[in-house]
């Protein structure tokens, strides 16, 4: 394990592939933060270890050290590099209105859509784009409640994918112009695609999470 011992001034971010931390890794590349990362191999268990479990006890990625601040919780974590690192770069708001706006779209990102993602995650196929595998003999068992949770989860998805597009009806990014709030959610939004949500229902989403990945 890296800490802030290495180098006072470093950042270190603890990450693994198509995980929740490629949220804080948009966030990092749009500031230019220059990091440490430490690449966690879940499936090996590198998040259960008793070190790392020091770090963050839910044994998750995303996970940073910064300036004697560990921090876990994606949405925790865009919001102060936003706060240290944003305002000067003109990618997060001064406290405000904006900043009120930029604080409702990154927990709303947590807190409801990716909610409702994670239960779709859960429910999906095992072998499905982002299924979450189980025994075969649990799978039998569950093939019927899992297709009922899918539906439900697609059903709330649908609505909250909703509510994105029309707030971005009139407008470029969500707050106006680009900002690190569009670059958290364009992940979360990503992996809702790739679990195979449609987004043709949803044209402005689709034109503004193209304009975000091409960043
Ligand atoms: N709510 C957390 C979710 C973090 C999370 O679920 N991370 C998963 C990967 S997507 C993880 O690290 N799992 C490792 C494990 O369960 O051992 C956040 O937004 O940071």
């Amino acid at each position: 394990l890296k800490n802030e011992k290495d180098d006072p001034m470093s950042l270190v971010f603890y990450s693994s592939p198509m995980s929740t931390a490629e949220a804080t890794e948009a966030v990092l590349v749009q500031l230019k933060v220059p990091f440490e990362r430490v690449e966690m191999n879940i499936q090996k268990g590198d998040t259960r270890t008793p070190e790392f479990l020091k770090l963050n006890p839910n044994g998750c990625v995303p996970t940073i050290v910064h300036d004697g601040v560990v921090l876990w919780e994606s949405a925790a974590i865009a919001i102060y590099l936003g706060e240290v690192f944003g305002v000067s770069a003109g990618l997060y708001p001064e406290p405000g209105p904006q900043r009120a706006e930029a604080l409702k779209w990154l927990v709303w990102t947590n807190a409801t859509l990716a909610e409702a993602a994670g239960r779709l995650s859960q429910a999906l196929p095992p072998n499905s784009p982002g299924g979450v595998e189980i025994g075969a003999s649990d799978w039998k068992s569950q093939i019927e409640n899992r297709t009922a949770l899918a539906e439900e989860a697609k059903v709330d998805l649908n609505q909250r994918l909703k509510i994105l597009n029309e707030a971005l009806q009139d407008k470029e990014y969500l707050l106006g112009k680009y900002s690190i709030v569009d670059a958290h959610m364009h992940a979360f939004v990503g992996w809702i695609a790739g679990m195979g949500m449609s987004l043709k229902p949803y044209p402005k989403v689709h034109e503004w999470l193209e304009k975000c990945a091409s960043r």
